[in-house]
């Protein structure tokens, strides 16, 4: 798959390795990374390696994208030992949801009791 990045996209900088990160995940199409302020003992982003802005803009041809996030996500969780006992797969769209930038990004937190409803 030709990869697409937006100029000045932090994430696509982290998806190319031109801006450092702490890589715990990669395939063919995702990658995942710890977040710089977690929120939690495990808080991992995984982004796809081409450049998607949120997920209102996915098209059809993108859900392989979609269902890669999730899959890396399962894959993380069971890496990091939280499977068992429970995370949490977040997507922030939009300014209500303090999205903060526009790569798209499944936030997977868990290592902790979480509380809902979130903040
Ligand atoms: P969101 O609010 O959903 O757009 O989340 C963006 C997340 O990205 C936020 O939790 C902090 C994280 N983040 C921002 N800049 C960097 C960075 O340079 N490196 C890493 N690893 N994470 C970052």
């Amino acid at each position: 798959m030709a990869e697409q990045h937006a100029e000045g996209c932090l994430f696509c900088g982290i998806a190319t390795g031109a801006i450092p990160s702490t890589r715990v995940y990669e395939d063919e199409k995702v990658i995942g990374f710890r977040d710089i302020n977690p929120g939690a003992p495990t808080h991992v982003l995984i982004i796809p390696r081409t450049h998607i802005a949120g997920i209102n803009t996915p098209e059809a041809e993108d859900s392989a994208i979609l269902s890669a996030l999730v899959h890396a996500a399962k894959q993380i969780a069971q890496r990091e030992g939280i499977a068992e006992s429970g995370y949490r797969l977040v997507w922030n769209v939009g300014p209500d949801a303090g999205q903060s930038v526009f790569h798209l990004h499944l936030h997977l937190l868990g290592g902790r009791k979480l509380a809902w409803p979130p903040g």
